[in-house]
């Protein structure tokens, strides 16, 4: 049964749910803090595994300006040799974390793609749920969803890059298929954000024009989120290892809110959100 309670932080029908309201409504974007308890991630694997470590980091996260937390307990390696785990595996990672990092005041969403771990992230405080295959592995995830009135963040992504489609094109049509799953299961169109999920079945070249081309999106009429941090396309640009790539991750994400993007999901907060404000209030001037 994980469709069935309804979460006490669940918004009225028709309405943002309020913790997504507070993170749009800022004038500049809401910095998402990615907190990984995994052994295996594609830049930071085993470094929060244990429980006090990972907490320190969420910690450490809210200090430096992160207005959301996003806990995930299994890689989804956006550049293959992801090792898949089961829901119980997720669950024993996120137990010794989660409540405790909602406790720290910030709110928390979940990246998982299995409802099960979902649902219990919503039992033990998490309010918005990160879906990297956008609703569409398992239905079950946007019943849950639905019946619990939760924001989603739908992410585009695909089991192969091909080098030869228009991806854009391939991102629109994917996320109209999530927006009719959406509202097929009664999941309202407020409370769902967009990630066009930079590296993730995309090629390098294919992140890059995806950055480029974001206001492309904005004909959905939706918040999009973008995480470029840390991913290959940088090192295609300018070689380096995922530690190496924080200036290009910042320029990413300032092109990013520059077309658009509302939130932004990132390894290194303080960094982050002292180019936003920066950013931001450079443009305030113009
Ligand atoms: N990227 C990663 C994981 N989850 N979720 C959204 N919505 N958007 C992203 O771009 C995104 C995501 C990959 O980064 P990370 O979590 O650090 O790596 P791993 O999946 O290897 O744990």
């Amino acid at each position: 049964m994980i469709g069935a309670a309804s979460s006490s932080r669940a918004s009225a029908p028709g309405t943002t749910h309020p913790v997504l309201r507070g993170l749009l409504c800022r004038p500049y974007p809401a910095v998402m803090g990615v907190l990984n308890v995994t052994p295996d991630s594609f830049s930071d694997g085993g470094k929060f595994l244990a429980g006090e470590r990972a907490l320190a980091q969420v910690r450490r996260m809210i200090n430096e300006g992160a207005d959301i937390i996003d806990i995930g307990a299994e890689s989804t390696r956006p550049y293959g040799g992801a090792q898949p785990v089961s829901a119980e595996v997720e669950l024993r990672r996120l137990q010794p974390v989660l409540a405790r990092a909602v406790s720290l005041g910030v709110p928390v969403s979940i990246d998982s793609m299995k409802p099960e771990v979902v649902a219990w992230a919503f039992d033990n405080g998490a309010v918005i749920a990160n879906d990297v295959w956008g609703l569409q592995r398992d239905a079950a995830m946007v019943e849950l969803l639905a019946a619990r009135n939760a924001p989603a963040i739908v992410m585009h992504n695909s089991a192969n890059a091909d080098p030869g489609i228009d991806i854009m094109r391939d991102i629109a049509s994917f996320f109209e298929r999530s927006l009719q799953i959406a509202a097929q299961a009664g999941l309202p169109r407020e409370n769902i954000v967009l990630d066009p999920g930079i590296g993730f079945g995309k090629t390098p070249e294919q992140s890059i024009t995806v950055l480029s081309r974001l206001r492309e999106l904005d004909c959905f009429g939706l918040p999009v989120l973008v995480g470029a941090s840390r991913k290959m396309f940088i090192a295609s640009v300018s070689p380096s290892e995922p530690h190496q790539r924080l200036g290009g991750s910042i320029a990413a994400h300032l092109i990013a809110a520059r077309r658009g993007a509302r939130i932004i999901r990132t390894h290194d907060v303080a960094e982050t959100v002292q180019a936003l404000r920066v950013a931001a209030a450079i443009e305030d001037k113009a």
